[in-house]
């Protein structure tokens, strides 16, 4: 018996060596494939290209009277970060006409605060003739920029040489852009666009008016919109929104020191509610950015983005049985009151936005 158990105990001992043997060969290969699978995909993560992303760089359009300064933000529009590539640095060229415009000073823009970024610079290339502004601001990574639907990243501070009725391009050029993830340019091919401005010397006693017109949904820029400009005794005129929603009217009358001139400007869109806000303007006026005007969707009651949700004809209800408080997006016929049995009709019967 005992010999009998003194093999049964080696066999079994043997048998446990084969297995613990057999299992770590296998855990050793298990773990040497998963140290090289993730080894070539950190690789491949770290080599891949992840550009920091944006669709503009935008100089707003401004404008200015004689000897004073302006000053004109340079925006970001539609930055992407999704694949965690946002911005931690933005460097341009700015060429502009001397004569009208001089660069005075270059100062953070909203999403550009100190001490996460540091201050901008500038410095100036003189090349045919011509002078070229190279200006740039950084910021650490804790302060990168991620998705945005548009901000300033620099304020401009340009000394108005020119005469009235000058003007001149600000034209930006050579984009670089500085991703979270490498700290390094995407030189040459960064992924934005230049969206150029203009500046325009006023007449004296002349407004020049801006602003942008919005989505209420989001609150980002509708491209597109008619925008009409009335008032000031009889000045009445129309443009059109650009890209992220901004409008633009030079040399506008602006009254005396003595007596402001009101004005009301108005936008509309298809499928759109029409808006509108009202201002003054006083002499000597400077550049005057009107507050955003937002659009509602027509039959978008809850300002989801979606026209005649089922959410949309609940408070469509509850206002036309004065449950809640009903405003002008209730009035959907047009006839001036809102919430009415026409109006839920129309809820019915309008063709969807
Ligand atoms: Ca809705
Ligand atoms: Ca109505």
């Amino acid at each position: 018996m005992g010999n009998m158990n003194d093999s049964m105990r080696e066999g079994n001992e043997e048998r446990r060596e084969d297995r613990d043997g057999k299992f770590s060969v296998h855990t050793l290969s298990l773990l040497s494939i998963f140290y090289i699978y993730t080894g070539i995909v950190a690789i491949l993560i770290a080599v891949a290209p992840c550009p920091a992303y944006a669709g503009y760089l935008h100089v707003s359009d401004a404008c200015g009277y004689e000897n004073t300064t302006v000053t004109v933000p340079v925006e970001l529009v539609d930055v992407d970060a999704s694949t965690n590539c946002s911005i931690v640095g933005i460097e341009f060229e700015l060429v502009f006409d001397e004569g009208v415009i001089n660069l005075t000073g270059v100062h953070s823009g909203a999403l550009t605060p100190q001490p996460g970024w540091d201050s901008p610079k500038v410095r100036s290339i003189c090349a045919g003739g011509k002078r070229r502004h190279v200006i740039g601001v950084v910021g650490a990574a804790s302060s990168a920029i991620t998705n945005v639907s548009r901000g300033s990243i620099l304020r401009l501070n340009f000394r108005v040489t020119g005469s009235p009725g000058d003007k001149t391009w600000m034209n930006i050029s050579s984009i670089k852009l500085v991703n979270s993830s490498s700290f390094q340019y995407n030189s040459g091919t960064a992924p934005i666009s230049p969206w150029n401005g203009t500046f325009s010397v006023c007449a004296p006693d002349t407004g020049c008016i801006s602003g942008t017109v919005t989505y209420a949904c989001n609150g980002s820029g509708v491209e597109g919109a008619t925008v009409t400009l009335t008032g000031g005794g009889g000045y009445n005129k129309s443009t059109t929104t650009g890209a992220g929603g901004v409008y633009h009217f030079a040399a506008v009358p602006c009254g005396n020191h003595t007596s402001a001139y009101g004005y009301t400007v108005s936008a509309i869109k298809e499928g759109f509610l029409a808006n509108s806000t009202s201002f003054y303007l006083a002499s000597p006026s400077p550049a005057t950015t009107v507050e955003p005007i937002p659009l509602w969707l027509k039959g978008d009651l809850n300002n989801d983005g979606v026209s005649r949700g089922v959410g949309d004809f609940v408070k469509m209800g509850l206002a036309w049985m004065g449950l809640i408080k009903k405003d002008f997006r209730y009035d959907l016929n047009s006839d001036g009151t809102p919430a009415s049995i026409g109006d839920i009709f129309a809820m019915f019967t309008s063709r969807a936005t």
